[in-house]
Parts: C-alpha cells; sequence; structure tokens
C-alpha cells in the first residue's frame, strides 16, 4: 500500500499518556468515546498500545507481572478522509489491570472483578472492549472465565490473540481456529503481533467502526 493511501485512511496520529485512575471519581468520562483493553497479566497489553500508537514508550512494557491496580487513560487523535475533507477523532485507549498473575487469592480475583465491573459500569462512553489472549494458549480457564463474565457486562467485545510471532505459521492458524471455537461472537477474533504489525490494520478497522460511527 501506498504511504500516500494509508494517510488517507483512519490512522493514530496522536497520543498521550493522561491519567492512572483508581477509583470512579477519577474516571476522565468527559464525552469522549474509549476502547479499554484487558488480559492476563504479562499478555502484552502494553506493547497492543504502543505499536497501534506507533509509539515505542507510551505504555509501560514490563518482563514482570504487574501489581499496580490502575485504569491507565491515554488521549488519542486520530483521522481519515471523508469526501476529499480531513476528519478528526477525540477519543481514548484505556487500559485495564490484568487478571490473574500466579499468587493471586480468591479476595484479589473478587476486588479485581469489582474494580472492572465498577468501571464498566460508570463509564457510558465505552465503545468496546478488547480481550487479549496468548496465541500460545488459547482456551486457558482463567480466559474463558473472563470473557464469559466480560461479554454479558461490555458494550461489544474483540477478542485479540497476542504474539502471534511467537508461533509458527500453521499452529498460529490452529490456534486462531481454537479461539473462535472458545471465544464465540459477532466478530472473528484478530491476529496480533506487536513486534511485526499482523493484525494492526485489521484492529484499527475495527476500532475505525467504534469510533467514527
Ligand atoms: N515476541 C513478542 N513479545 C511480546 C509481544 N507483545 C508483548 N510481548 C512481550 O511480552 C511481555 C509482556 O508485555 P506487556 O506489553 O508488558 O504485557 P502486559 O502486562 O499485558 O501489559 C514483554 O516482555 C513484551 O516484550 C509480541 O507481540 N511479540
Ligand atoms: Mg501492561
Amino acid at each position: 500500500m501506498s504511504e500516500i493511501k494509508k494517510m488517507d485512511e483512519f490512522h493514530i496520529f496522536s497520543s498521550a499518556y493522561v491519567r492512572a485512575a483508581v477509583n470512579r471519581s477519577q474516571y476522565v468520562n468527559d464525552g469522549k468515546k474509549e476502547i479499554a483493553f484487558i488480559g492476563r497479566s504479562n499478555v502484552g497489553k502494553s506493547s497492543l498500545i504502543n505499536s497501534l500508537c506507533g509509539r515505542k514508550k507510551l505504555a509501560f512494557v514490563s518482563r514482570e507481572p504487574g501489581k499496580t491496580r490502575t485504569i491507565n487513560y491515554y488521549a488519542i487523535q486520530s483521522r481519515r478522509m471523508e469526501n476529499e475533507e480531513e476528519v478528526r477523532q477525540d477519543w481514548y485507549l484505556v487500559d485495564l489491570p490484568g487478571y490473574g498473575f500466579a499468587k493471586t487469592s480468591q479476595q484479589n480475583k473478587d476486588s479485581w472483578s469489582a474494580f472492572i465491573a465498577d468501571y464498566l459500569e460508570h463509564s457510558p462512553s465505552l465503545q468496546m472492549i478488547g480481550l487479549l489472549i496468548d496465541l500460545r494458549h488459547p482456551g486457558l480457564p482463567i480466559d474463558m472465565k473472563a470473557y464469559e463474565w466480560l461479554r454479558s457486562i461490555a458494550p461489544s467485545l474483540q477478542i485479540i490473540g497476542t504474539k502471534g510471532d511467537k508461533l509458527k505459521r500453521n499452529e498460529l492458524v490452529k490456534n486462531k481456529k481454537l479461539l473462535e471455537k472458545y471465544f464465540p461472537g459477532d466478530f472473528p477474533p484478530i491476529a496480533y503481533s506487536a513486534l511485526t504489525g499482523e493484525g494492526r490494520e485489521e484492529l484499527l478497522k475495527v476500532i475505525e467502526g467504534k469510533i467514527c460511527d
């Protein structure tokens, strides 16, 4: 695809960290649309946010599963051409705390879901949740539980298989099919790699549909 064509298509041209919210009074809620990402700790959420925004260090990437429980808002500006006119959109990417690192007690799990439920319930501009699943491990019980719960309360749910570059082509195809089977929904799962950018255009198309309509 030529660079000119790409600039005509929906793309993010500006991204900035806004705030880490730890309770409801800190939710941004200024009427702009929100797209949130969630998944197991270490699944590749921060890397995906950086890759979508074309940034290296917007969201903090770590080898160690994080323990801080904050909702991180990033202010996004995107644009696309409509009838030969440039139209811009202001919205938020939201990084939700991960679930399921090793020593999590039942009490921690309960407070995690209460924390997420509160955000979902009090974020009227939320358009979609992207649920990230490691493509190497489709169908883990903890991910399936999160999916069952989220799909009953999320405005819409998009499954994103992460770290696609870590699999051989045939494994990738096979595991993507398994994601379809384990996580049925209105839209098929997207296989993503923050390393190669695979799936990026596809995910941006889905986001465009939520942000521009
Ligand atoms: N090879 C590869 N590694 C990735 C990818 N996405 C994330 N990682 C690695 O996985 C680890 C966790 O990533 P991070 O984005 O911090 O996960 P988070 O805890 O879900 O935010 C880091 O070491 C990343 O470099 C990917 O698409 N490909
Ligand atoms: Mg992270």
